[in-house]
């Protein structure tokens, strides 16, 4: 690596910002500005406007857990996605049953599973996190709680999820479908000014899911991992297969060993693939960033594509690398 990436990528281009004029001269002071790798804000699928809350908050000096808390409520609160938070599909028998987790840089995790009526479950998992000494909290327990800390209920089974239910019930095919639609689970990786990385993951899961079922979302090496002495990994897909092969722990375990972020999101893809001989049926897909803002992805299937906020900038439709079609 040159010197000068290494400088940049190595966060001293941190310290160089905060050097005294007289060390740098303004114009190296700006171009370290402008090619610092982080701070970083990445997300699964085409979450623009999730990368862009947190992203600028990230540019306007938040930590890497309050932005990526805030980044994924952006699509918890989006009704017209039906695969996160309010507004999301139901079970086969009409619950909105939600999961969401969270990891910060000091490595501590918060999970919320099968949580009713909470519009926010990322903010409970971070509860779980910080106000009690646990990590996962179920069900009517999750309900409790969140209700303790104040959060409100509220009925998340919009009309429009309600219909599309209904309709669902009259052929009841139980057949999830790759890539639904273009908006998915919403997995989060932020670097913050600092260099220090934090994740969240929050979905409904798969639509008309059986009652009970929890995916890989808010378990944590399987929907989200990270050690901010390496990097983190998200994945998105079925959920099933991510927690088969824990995939984003592989992927962080894999970035430590030496590999890239893209090369390990490649070798988890194909770990599954090897593994599942019915792998064209279903989509999984990762997104990992390792310490230095440096961004890989991988799926199955076309199809997938990831959201950054990086440097003023919003991406939309990154990484169009797939194994098949
Ligand atoms: C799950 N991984 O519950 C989630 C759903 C998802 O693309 O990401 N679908 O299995």
């Amino acid at each position: 690596m040159k010197r000068r990436n290494f400088i940049i990528n190595t966060g001293i281009a941190g310290a160089a910002l905060s050097a005294t004029p007289s060390l740098f001269s303004q114009p190296i002071l700006n171009e370290l500005k402008m090619n610092k790798s982080y701070p970083v804000a990445v997300a699964t699928w085409n979450f623009q406007n999730a990368t862009k809350m947190a992203g600028k908050m990230l540019e306007n000096g938040a930590s890497a857990l309050d932005a990526v808390e805030k980044g994924v409520m952006v699509e918890e609160a989006n009704l017209k996605n039906t695969t996160v938070g309010d507004g999301g599909a139901p079970d086969r028998d009409g619950n909105v049953t939600l999961d969401a987790c969270i990891m910060s840089p000091e490595g501590n995790a918060g999970s919320v599973v099968y949580l009713k009526e909470i519009a926010h479950p990322v903010s409970v998992a971070r509860k779980v996190m910080e106000e009690t000494p646990h990590v996962m909290l179920a069900g009517e327990g999750a309900l409790q709680f969140a209700i303790q800390q104040g959060f409100q209920r509220k009925n998340l089974l919009t009309e429009d999820s309600e219909k599309a239910w209904k309709e669902w019930l009259e052929h009841k095919e139980y057949k999830p479908i790759i890539n639904i639609e273009n908006h998915d689970t919403i997995g989060m990786l932020c670097l913050d000014e600092n260099g220090d990385i934090a994740g969240a993951c929050t979905t409904s899961g798969l639509s008309y899911k059986m009652n009970g079922r929890v995916g890989d979302s808010p378990i944590i090496g399987a929907g989200l991992f990270l050690d901010n002495e390496v990097g983190g990994a998200v994945g998105t897909g079925m959920g099933e297969a991510i927690m088969k092969s824990v995939g984003s722990f592989l992927i962080v375990e894999l970035m430590r060993q030496g590999k890239s972020p893209q090369e390990a999101c490649e070798e988890a893809v194909m770990r599954t693939v090897r593994k599942a001989p019915n792998h064209k049926d279903f989509q999984v897909a990762y997104v990992a960033m390792n310490k230095q803002g440096e961004i890989g992805s991988y799926c199955i299937h076309k199809g997938f594509s990831y959201a950054k906020f990086h440097n003023g900038e919003s991406t939309n439709n990154l990484s169009l690398s797939y194994m098949e079609e």
